[in-house]
């Protein structure tokens, strides 16, 4: 495997455990992890690998989001491509045609909890917080989060998650249907993870690449759904109250929105 700046691997028996590794921001994705979560994808369709389990480093966060602290120094032309690469960055992991779990070790919020739903199932420790926290920032989810999280839980609940910014704990998660396990603890998590690997790693590997692909099939990437949302996050990437919301962010204080 290659040596990544912000990711960890090990291959063990076929299983890719990947981490993604920057505890000082809480694992949030900046440009080089998206980058490095491609090429680790690629790396990974190789028939060496059978299954891929996705965690974040140490007890605190999965992912907390994108890094705002770098988003907030994008032109408006980069933050569109830089959007629609995560859309389909995204989009690769749920089509990845072998099993992948996520273990959700702390917050997974905003581009975090997005990741976790592109993964073909998710766990979590009972610390776990989720969230889809973007109107605090004055965007909306833009790696497809805004079609996913309606399609595991609902409309009603995910609009009510995404309009109030809300973090639910593991257990709301798994109640509403984004979660499918809580474990207690993260020696547990990583227990559970091998378990229900190591189970489907035990079936035809043809007919679990054919499974996802037909469930995937019914929830089309081309719907109008992914591309409004590429078109509306755009649109409130260019607003004051953006630069509003992660100018507050960085510097740790509400933010005051003027609706412009
Ligand atoms: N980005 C950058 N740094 C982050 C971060 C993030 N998302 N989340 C946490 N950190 C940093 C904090 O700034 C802090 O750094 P220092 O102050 O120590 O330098 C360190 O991680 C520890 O965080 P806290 O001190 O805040 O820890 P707490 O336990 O007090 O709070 C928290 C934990 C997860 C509740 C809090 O950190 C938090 O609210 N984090 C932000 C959650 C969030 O809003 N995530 C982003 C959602 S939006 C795009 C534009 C936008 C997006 C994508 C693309 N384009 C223009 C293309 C947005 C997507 C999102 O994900």
């Amino acid at each position: 495997m290659k040596t990544y700046q912000n990711l960890k691997t090990e291959l063990k028996e076929g299983i890719l455990h990947v981490t993604i590794s920057r505890p000082q921001a809480l694992n949030a994705l900046n440009m080089e992890t998206m980058s490095e979560l491609g090429a680790v994808l690629q790396e990974a369709d190789h028939e060496s690998v059978r299954a891929i389990i996705l965690s974040g480093e140490g007890e605190k966060a999965f992912v907390a989001g994108a890094d705002i602290k770098e988003i907030a120094t994008l032109s408006k032309e980069e933050a569109a491509a830089f959007a629609r690469r995560g859309q389909i960055l995204f989009k690769q992991w749920e089509d990845f045609t072998k099993p992948i779990i996520a273990a959700v070790n702390g917050f997974a919020l905003g581009g975090g909890c997005e990741l976790a739903m592109c993964c073909h199932i998710r766990i979590a420790t009972e610390n776990a917080k989720f969230g889809q926290p973007e109107v605090n920032l004055g965007i909306i989810p833009g790696y497809g989060g805004t079609q996913r999280l309606t399609q595991l839980v609902g409309r009603g609940k995910a609009l009510e998650l995404m309009m109030t910014g809300d973090l639910i704990s593991a257990q709301e998660a798994k109640n509403i249907g984004l979660v499918n396990h809580v474990v207690a603890t993260h020696a547990e998590l990583a227990e559970l993870a091998q378990k229900i690997v190591s189970k489907i790693l035990a079936k035809a590997p043809v007919a679990i690449a054919q499974l996802i692909k037909s469930v995937n099939a019914g929830f089309d990437f081309e719907k109008a759904g992914y591309e409004a949302e590429a078109i509306h996050f755009g649109e409130c990437t260019t607003t004051q109250d953006f630069k509003e919301g992660t100018t507050a962010f960085i510097e740790k204080r509400q933010p005051q929105f003027k609706g412009k």
